[in-house]
């Protein structure tokens, strides 16, 4: 007792020291948890669905079961009282997929047998701010606990089981390798010796050998090895602890190699797992927690955002329910924002791989969508939000994975100028660029052309280096890795042009997985298709947009680089014939040049919204392009908000960015409502990430905004939030800001500069309020317009603003 006390103390003082850290503000942190009063249903998957859909699907999985990871590994947690089971995921575990080219696939299986079925006093939860999970009921007069969590620092994932009575806990701990003698041919198996449990064993597709490692520790009571188990009996406590390794080593050579010569079968990961464990045993639980706390602490307090609610008394499913039903409560909102940053904390650490389709988390022998990296839209979005939710230490894993695709992705553009534009083909590596197509994962990368999406693909991919760049101000990646990435990115869309009179038009050319509706519509229509019924044709709007944007990106990075080139002159006279924007005759943006009335080509009513691209992620269409701005609302009206999780996502982000508060809460809302289970994971359905983390990256979008050379503060604020506050929430430039409004008023700001220069705020009246430094000293500003003031800041300096 005396012993948690003390833990819960640290906790505490760790918790506070987190937040007054980041925000220099002392006020106590609200409590985000995901809980319930039953355990997870556990049925298994229903084969059924998965025949019939082609789809794997465990809806218990994937609706109920709280996730917890670290960037290497991720686990499921089901908190039941019978046996529990605990699904282990790793990154780098996968088979053929469904595509041939390489697919997550779960890793592990363990399970707690403890027969205690009926309980009382039930309760797990998921602590978003201390990224542990937790189980507590009562049986027979004794309470039980147990706490889970998986630390990035040591690698480790821990549990920890306690009673509060001595020699209370008798359980059996047993581990298994899914999908054994399946068609994806894995071979494994598990020993028990004492207190430990080894899997171990090899996944043919791309020679992957793996372990596995359970280990049991007590206090107090016995453990002993059984058939297949590790018995506990009478212990008063005992600590689990698993760790995970494969032979996969990032670099190059895993992108640039034949699938079977990817990894070294002759490298095997025992030793490795087996001191990630000795390390974590000898350092003891109490010690591990405090070491993740610390680690994870200081990423998730970093951010508040409080929309004028109440902490909810209810179960996460109930309140969900009511929220169905029209009770909409903003605590869900905030917490829906919070679990993103959770999700991105979870699934994307340096040194690991980038988070995937599913974060981390994949209980399926085949994934959908061989849980990978999709470049049409979702992994750009799951990262859309990592500078302005202040993680964007979380992007690094995409900067070391594009690193190691480089070559490959160099080789794929040479092969597509080759083929579509051989005139205008460049000798010496790397002189064409580089690209990579929609579908990528762990092990391998695709190329564009000739497919359901363009080489825009490259352009939205490499939106997010510059946004690295600018959220962060990170000279030295920009130099080493970000302007040589933007670079090499024009040089390819500039080989991707072709011209048509006094225009320069990307062809072929896609708006990512858009089909004609019926045959009818090809008439008179300058494109084609494939069997599948996929448009390509010359110049769509995704297409030329993102030339627009990663040229004009490259020539930004060029300027604050000093850089001086021959091939800027080129891209700085491409842009001018890109002719990126038209508006047809329903007063919309069109998606094709070709179309004439909103939807001349295509779905209607199609989930992807590419044409809106260059509105958000991207920035052509801004307030200083007015009539756009109309067409591109115009659009969402017409495309409608009935679609699928992420694309929910990517129409909240657009409306945030027509500063259309009302109608950005409107999707967000219908997200929480239609596309999202009761443990809050996104369902596109299936289980995808990338709407959780588009969305949170929406909720930023809405309070705070910096797109367009000034920090736009409560940009797209709809009524229901109508007082609140956030504090430590990054605008690009570094900037750290916070904000307390009421009755839709800011009534102050505050504003970090994490790197120092010019600071350009816009919000109505500011004009004429007083800026203050740290030391209360009044802070020379200008003001060119109103509503608008700039002021020079210091590195480190924070500033105050009282409207
Ligand atoms: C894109 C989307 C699909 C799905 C897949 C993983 O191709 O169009 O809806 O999200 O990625």
């Amino acid at each position: 007792m005396k012993m948690e006390n003390t833990v819960n103390t640290l906790k505490g003082m760790l918790l506070a020291w987190a937040f007054i850290y980041a925000t220099g503000s002392a006020a106590a942190p609200r409590v985000y948890e995901v809980w319930e009063n039953e355990p997870a249903p556990n049925g298994g998957a229903d084969w059924d669905l998965v025949k019939a859909g082609g789809k794997p699907f465990d809806k218990d999985w994937e609706e109920w079961s709280y996730p917890i990871g670290n960037g290497y590994m991720g686990a499921n947690l089901f908190g039941r009282t019978d046996t529990d089971r605990i699904q282990i995921t790793d990154k780098t575990m996968h088979n053929k997929g469904i595509y041939n080219g390489g697919g997550l696939t779960s890793f592990a299986e363990v399970y707690l047998d403890f027969g205690h079925g009926e309980v009382g006093n039930y309760r797990r939860s998921l602590n978003l701010n201390e990224a542990i999970a937790y189980v507590s009921y009562e049986k027979d007069g004794v309470k039980f606990k147990r706490e889970y969590f998986m630390s990035y620092p040591d690698n480790i994932m821990a549990v920890r089981l306690t009673a509060d009575q001595k020699g209370a806990l008798s359980f059996a701990v047993r581990a298994e390798i899914p999908y054994l003698n399946m068609e994806d041919k894995r071979t494994g198996t598990v020993n028990v010796r004492d207190n430990l449990i080894t899997l171990a064993g090899t996944l043919p597709f791309f020679n992957i050998n793996y372990e596995g490692q359970v280990k049991v520790l007590n206090e107090g009571g016995a453990v002993k090895a059984g058939e297949g188990s590790v018995a506990v009996s009478k212990a008063d406590s005992v600590t689990l602890l698993i760790a995970t390794g494969t032979n996969y080593r990032p670099g190059t050579h895993i992108f640039s190699s034949a699938n079977h010569e990817k990894l070294d079968p002759k490298l095997f990961p025992h030793d490795e797992v087996s001191s990630l464990m000795a390390k974590a045993e000898a350092k003891g639980y109490n010690a591990l927690k405090q070491t993740h706390l610390a680690d994870y602490q200081n990423l998730f307090g970093r951010v508040s955002v409080n929309l004028n609610s109440q902490v909810s008394a209810e179960p996460t499913h109930r309140l969900q329910d009511n929220y169905k039903s029209g009770e909409m409560d903003n605590y869900l909102e905030e917490l829906m924002f919070q679990f993103g940053r959770y999700l991105l904390i979870a699934s994307s650490r340096e040194k690991t791989l980038p988070s995937n389709l599913q974060g981390i988390w994949s209980q399926y022998h085949y994934s959908p969508w061989t849980g990978g990296y999709w470049h049409n839209i979702n992994v750009q979005m799951n990262y859309w939000g990592a500078g302005s939710a202040n993680l964007a230490e979380c992007f690094e894993p995409y900067i070391e994975y594009f690193k190691a695709y480089w070559p490959k992705a160099q080789e794929h553009a040479t092969a597509y100028v080759e083929k579509f534009n051989p005139s205008r083909l460049a000798e010496g590596q790397g002189e064409n660029g580089w690209i990579i197509g929609t579908s990528a994962n762990s092990y391998n990368i695709s190329g564009a052309g000739g497919g359901h999406s363009g080489p825009g693909t490259g352009g939205f991919t490499s939106k997010l280096f510059t946004e690295y760049y600018l959220f962060t101000q990170d000279r030295e990646f920009l130099e080493e890795v970000g302007y040589p990435a933007m670079l090499g990115m024009s040089k390819f869309l500039s080989k991707a042009l072709v011209p048509h009179g006094d225009l320069l038009l990307v062809e072929p050319s896609a708006s990512p997985e858009q089909k004609v509706r019926d045959k009818e519509q090809l008439v008179g229509m300058p494109g084609s298709i494939d069997k599948k019924g996929y448009y390509t044709t010359t110049g769509c709007t995704f297409d030329q947009g993102f030339v627009w944007e990663n040229h004009t990106d490259t020539l930004m990075l060029a300027d604050a680089l000093g850089k001086k080139d021959a091939f800027l002159d080129t891209i700085r006279e491409e842009i001018t014939k890109l002719d990126p924007i038209l508006i047809g005759t329903s007063g919309q943006i069109k998606e094709y040049r070709e179309e004439e009335a909103y939807s001349d080509i295509g779905d209607p009513k199609h989930r992807h919204i590419s044409h809106l691209c260059p509105l958000y992620p991207g920035t052509l269409i801004h307030s200083g392009t007015p009539e756009w701005m109309q067409a591109a609302s115009k659009t969402l009206d017409l495309r409608g908000s009935k679609t699928t999780g992420w694309a929910m996502a990517h129409r909240m982000n657009c409306r945030a960015r027509l500063k259309e508060g009302e109608k950005a809460l409107e999707v967000y809302q219908r997200f929480i409502q239609e596309r999202t289970a009761p443990n809050l994971w996104t369902m596109h359905p299936p289980f995808q990430i990338d709407g959780n983390l588009g969305t949170m990256a929406g909720v930023a979008e809405m309070l705070l905004q910096s797109h367009e050379g000034y920090i736009d503060i409560l940009p797209a604020l709809p009524k229901a939030w109508n007082s609140g506050s956030f504090e430590g929430l990054v605008a690009r430039g570094n900037f750290v800001v916070s904000c307390h409004w009421k009755e839709g008023n800011a009534e102050s700001i505050g504003i970090t500069a994490r790197s120092g220069g010019e600071c350009r705020l816009a919000y109505p009246g500011i004009e004429s309020a007083s800026v203050k430094d740290s030391k209360g000293k009044a802070v020379k500003t200008s003001s060119d317009r109103k509503g608008r003031i700039a002021f020079g800041s210091t590195k480190g300096e924070t500033y105050s603003i009282a409207l």
